[in-house]
C-alpha cells in the first residue's frame, strides 16, 4: 500500500492536467476528405458550422481521412496543419483571439476552405456611394449624399459615371487612382475605389478646362 501510493500520484499528476483541460474546453470537429471527397468542414459540438466563436481555448478534434486532403487552420496565434500524405485524427488545444481564422485544404484551397470570426472584429468599412457626371454640356463634377463634393475621409468608395456625352470623358486620377471612360462612351461605368488621403482630380481628356477636384483626408 506505502509503496502504491506516490506511483498513483505520479500517475495522476501526470494524465489530470491534461484531461481537465479537455473537459472544460469546448469541443470543434473538423472533418476533411470522407470518402476521399473534396469537402472541408468545421463543427461545433452540436453538428453546426462554426461561423462565429468567443475568444478562449477549444479542442480541436481534427479528423483527416484521407491522403489527397489535409486540415489547415491559421489565424491570431495559431497556425496548425495535418499532413497531406497521410490520414491523421489529432486533437488540437488551441488558444483563439479576436480576428479571423482560416482553414483549409492545402493543395485544393481554391475549392476547400471556410473561415470564421472570433470575439469582437471589427466590421469592414461600408462603403461611401459618389456620383460622377460628364455632360450633356460641357459639365463635369463628382457630387456625395450632399451635393458637390470637397472633401471626404480615405476608405472605400463605389463611384458610378454617368456619361451622357461622347465629346467628352470622364478621367479620375488621384492616390492610386487612375480610372477613365473612353471620350466616344456614353452610358454608366461602376468603379469601386480606395481612396487615399490626398487631391483628387477629374477631367475630360478632350477639354482641358472641364475639371473639378477633391480633397480625401486622414480615416475617420
Ligand atoms: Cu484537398
Amino acid at each position: 500500500m506505502a509503496r502504491r501510493l506516490p506511483l498513483l500520484f505520479l500517475l495522476a499528476a501526470v494524465i489530470l492536467p491534461a484531461a481537465v483541460a479537455s473537459a472544460d474546453n469546448p469541443r470543434l470537429v473538423a472533418t476533411v476528405g470522407t470518402g476521399d471527397a473534396f469537402v472541408i468542414t468545421l463543427r461545433d459540438a452540436n453538428g453546426n458550422p462554426v461561423t462565429h466563436l468567443d475568444p478562449g481555448a477549444y479542442d480541436i478534434a481534427v479528423r483527416d481521412v484521407s491522403e489527397q486532403h489535409n486540415f489547415h487552420l491559421r489565424g491570431p496565434g495559431v497556425d496548425r496543419a495535418t499532413a497531406l500524405e497521410a490520414a491523421e485524427t489529432v486533437t488540437w488545444t488551441v488558444t483563439l483571439t479576436d480576428g479571423t481564422y482560416t482553414y483549409q485544404c492545402d493543395p485544393h484551397a481554391s475549392v476547400m476552405h471556410g473561415s470564421f470570426t472570433v470575439g469582437n472584429v471589427p466590421p469592414p468599412p461600408t462603403a461611401v456611394a459618389l456620383s460622377g457626371s460628364v455632360g450633356p454640356r460641357r459639365t463635369i463634377s463628382v457630387r456625395d449624399a450632399y451635393g458637390k463634393l470637397k472633401t471626404l475621409p480615405a476608405g472605400p468608395v463605389v463611384l458610378t459615371v454617368s456619361d451622357r456625352t461622347k465629346l467628352d470623358n470622364f478621367h479620375l486620377t488621384g492616390a492610386g487612382v487612375n480610372r477613365k471612360t473612353g471620350v466616344a462612351f456614353r452610358g454608366k461605368a461602376t468603379w469601386k475605389l480606395t481612396l487615399r488621403p490626398g487631391r483628387y482630380t477629374y477631367r475630360s481628356d478632350k477639354h482641358k478646362t472641364l475639371r473639378g477636384s477633391f480633397t480625401v483626408t486622414a480615416p475617420a
